[in-house]
């Protein structure tokens, strides 16, 4: 007798198909196939009540969190031939700000700030193409228009919301916006328009990133906006207040003091901590000649609104002593925290690391070996877009092509987009030191003046670069530090050199491309030991 049958998936996976079909007696056929025998059923499983097979998997990757790693791992493992659902849902912020699929980097991180960074420093340049001798209306005259730019950044980052949505159906990748929790080990539930689901998957990847921290303070919430916020508010920001002088905090009121906003920084202990602290006094003290203002070793304690809708800040510095201002925006910027807490892990046992909220884990594996995670859901791993990226596909290489490459996650360079740049790749000079040894450190400097500065006549005192280095033998390099226009550009060259264990030999015996700022790398030799006096001389020595 003919049974009628429906086929629910196909999965090609390493030469062979695998074909699911259901039947309505609640069960299945698992078929495993080589593609020349296409109807050769070996098995027949009793089906659940929703369909699946018992104790198989519908998916052989559910991917929780649809941002840089998420996604980059679904598509290089539907291209695989795996079958794969993304599961992506944005809580919107406390004052209703929400965006689509992509994640931090596409919506609220690199990308609108790199656009608003690059309208800053147009604003610059307006000065400067005058003195190029452009014919430009009085320059105090020129203004900027808030609506104009956050308008622009938004329609680019829809725009990228559609073709990303378009490349996983291009890829085959199922995308339910929803948001993912734990059942049991291999099954997820979610929530969507349509109603309750659960998913049931081989392999688990939990690439969930973060959101920006609040403090515990009184009004922080109410009226505090963060990073999620910043680039989407519907009215210019206004007079700011920052709080937080890491990454986040130093190009925040980086772009809004170069688009005209009155912007001040609270920094608790010192600027960019955990980055080389003599570059990072280089670029406060450069954000500081530009205007933006630094309150030093100070905590706020609450936010209040006035009847004019300004916010009332107070705070403390370290003798106790309270101050207050009065600001049209706070933003917090004062880290972020894992996305945790909503997946349920204890369904699954999986562990958190143990100051909180990140997973620790050994080349993306958790402590339960189907459940992996990429980005910055992991504990002690760079917050970087690349390296969520390179972590996915290098996992999905190894769970469906057997590949044994593993994420090298030292020596990723990085830059922070203040005013004046600021990039770098290994390790600080700091470091360096606590691990080899001043005695066994070579630490190369210079100032350096870009030609394109020569004619609007810009300072130079903050274009430096630093070389650290072994003493011993061709001296390798062990970290690189740039402050300057294009730092990114600049140092991701340098960055495959150090991939490939350059010396400071091999950099000395370089030859330039001048003039450019990158080519100062190439010329750099007076080391601090020798206490020479590390300004420029002339364009050309
Ligand atoms: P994300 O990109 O954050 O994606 C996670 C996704 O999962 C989100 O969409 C989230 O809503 C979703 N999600 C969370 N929980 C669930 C759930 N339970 N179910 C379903 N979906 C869920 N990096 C750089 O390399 N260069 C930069 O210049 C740079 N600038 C930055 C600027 C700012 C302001 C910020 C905030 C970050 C910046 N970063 C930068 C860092 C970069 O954005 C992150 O490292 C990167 O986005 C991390 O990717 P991810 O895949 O781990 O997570
Ligand atoms: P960071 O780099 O962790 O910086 C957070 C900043 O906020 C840092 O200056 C902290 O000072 C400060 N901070 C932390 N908690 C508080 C409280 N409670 N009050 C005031 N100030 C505080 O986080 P970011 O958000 O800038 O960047 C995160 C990642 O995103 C970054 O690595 C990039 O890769 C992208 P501290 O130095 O701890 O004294």
């Amino acid at each position: 007798m003919a049974t009628a049958v429906c086929l629910r998936n196909v999965i090609r996976f390493k030469g062979f198909t695998r074909y699911r079909v259901s039947v309505t007696n609640n069960h299945a056929f698992s078929t495993v196939v080589q593609r020349s025998n296409l109807f050769s059923i070996i098995t027949s499983k009793p089906t659940d009540i929703l369909g699946r097979i018992k104790g198989d998997t519908e998916y052989d990757l559910i991917v929780i969190g649809g941002g840089s790693g998420g996604l980059a791992c679904a598509k290089e493992a539907a291209g695989l031939g795996a079958k794969v659902a993304v599961l992506d849902y944005v809580t919107p912020t406390p004052i209703g700000t929400k965006w689509g699929l992509g994640g931090t980097c596409v919506n609220v991180g690199c990308i609108p700030k790199k656009l608003m960074h690059q309208a800053a420093l147009l604003g610059e340049a307006v000065h400067d193409a005058q003195k190029y001798g452009w014919e430009l209306p009085e320059a105090s005259t020129i203004k900027h228009n808030w609506e104009s730019l956050r308008e622009a950044v938004q329609n680019h980052i829809k725009s990228v919301n559609w073709v990303t949505r378009v490349e996983l159906r291009d890829k085959k990748v199922e995308y339910i916006n929803g948001l993912g929790s734990f059942k049991d080990p291999h099954t997820i539930e979610t929530v969507t328009k349509q109603g309750q689901r659960l998913l049931t998957g081989k392999y688990i990847l939990i690439a969930v990133g973060g959101r920006p921290r609040y403090p515990d303070i009184p009004g922080a919430v109410e009226y505090g906006i963060t990073s999620d916020d910043i680039f989407s508010l519907d009215s210019p920001p206004g007079k700011t207040l920052i709080v937080g002088a890491g990454y986040i905090g130093l190009e925040c009121a980086g772009f809004l003091n170069g688009l005209g906003y009155e912007a001040t920084v609270m920094v608790r202990s010192v600027p960019l901590r955990g980055f080389d602290q003599q570059m990072a006094g280089i670029i406060a003290e450069s954000m500081e000649l530009k205007g933006i203002k630094f309150l030093n070793k100070c905590l706020p304690t609450s936010v209040k609104k006035q009847d004019n809708g300004r916010l009332l800040i107070s705070w403390k510095n370290n003798q106790n002593e309270e101050f207050s201002d009065v600001f049209d925006t706070i933003l917090f910027a004062i880290g972020r925290k894992a996305l945790t807490q909503e997946l349920l892990l204890d369904n699954a046992g999986v562990k958190l690391s143990e100051d909180g909220d990140k997973l620790d884990c050994l080349n993306e594996q958790t402590n339960i070996p189907h459940i992996y995670a990429v980005g910055d859901v992991l504990y002690r791993k760079p917050e970087l877009t690349p390296v969520a990226i390179q972590a996915g596909k290098l996992l999905a290489k190894r769970l469906f092509a057997n590949s044994q490459e593993v994420m090298d996650y030292d020596n990723v360079a990085t830059t922070i987009f203040t005013p004046m740049e600021y990039g770098t790749v290994g390790l600080s000079e700091e470091v360096a030191i606590q691990r080899h040894g001043e005695e066994n450190i070579e630490t190369y400097h210079a100032y350096y003046k870009p030609t394109e500065f020569f004619i609007p006549q810009r300072s130079i005192v903050h274009c430096y670069i630093k070389v650290v280095a072994l003493r011993t033998g061709d001296q390798q390099i062990l970290g690189m530090h740039f402050v300057g226009p294009q730092a990114g550009e600049v140092i991701q060259g340098f960055a495959a050199a150090m991939k490939c264990n350059i010396t400071f030999k091999q950099l000395s015996n370089t030859v330039g491309i001048h003039p450019t700022t990158a080519e100062e790398f190439t010329r750099i030799n007076i080391t601090k030991r020798s206490g020479k006096d590390p300004n420029p001389q002339s364009c050309c020595s």
